[in-house]
């Protein structure tokens, strides 16, 4: 078995993040999605629209997401590479170079033009 990880807010879940999963997944057989808390959020400098209950609810309901874990700080992902057996971590390019120490195989994929949370969010109605 081959486990994958990968990392994210995915505020506004949408077909960026689902063509990213995907991907993920035919890196390996078993996919890990560590979801950003809210806590974490503020660290990464980020808002969401929605809560990371509600955000790692819609994670879970992708059929090849195989288990969704709260991501709580940078520092985690070499504890869940070891805890995890994780052999791949894959993320978005747009984080290019960024993760390349860690202990496992690293894979950068493409992302998804013309779609984002920032996007979706300028046009929702505001709350
Ligand atoms: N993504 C994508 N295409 C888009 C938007 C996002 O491929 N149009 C990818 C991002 O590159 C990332 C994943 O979808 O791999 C989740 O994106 P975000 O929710 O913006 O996550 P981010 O803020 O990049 O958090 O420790 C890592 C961080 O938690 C990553």
């Amino acid at each position: 078995m081959t486990t994958v990880l990968t990392y994210g807010t995915f505020d506004t879940l949408h077909y960026g993040h689902i063509e990213l999963l995907k991907r993920a997944k035919e890196l390996g057989s078993f996919l890990i999605v560590g979801v950003s808390t809210d806590e974490f959020n503020s660290v990464k400098g980020k808002t969401s629209n929605f809560c990371y209950e509600k955000r790692r609810e819609w994670v879970e309901s992708i059929t090849f997401v195989d288990l969704v874990i709260p991501e709580y700080s940078w520092a985690q992902k070499e504890v869940d590479i070891h805890n995890y057996n994780v052999d791949v971590f894959t993320i978005g390019d747009d984080w290019s170079g960024t993760f390349d120490y860690l202990p496992c195989n690293v894979f950068y994929l493409p992302r998804t033009n013309a779609i984002s949370s920032t996007a979706i969010r300028n046009i929702l109605p505001h709350k």
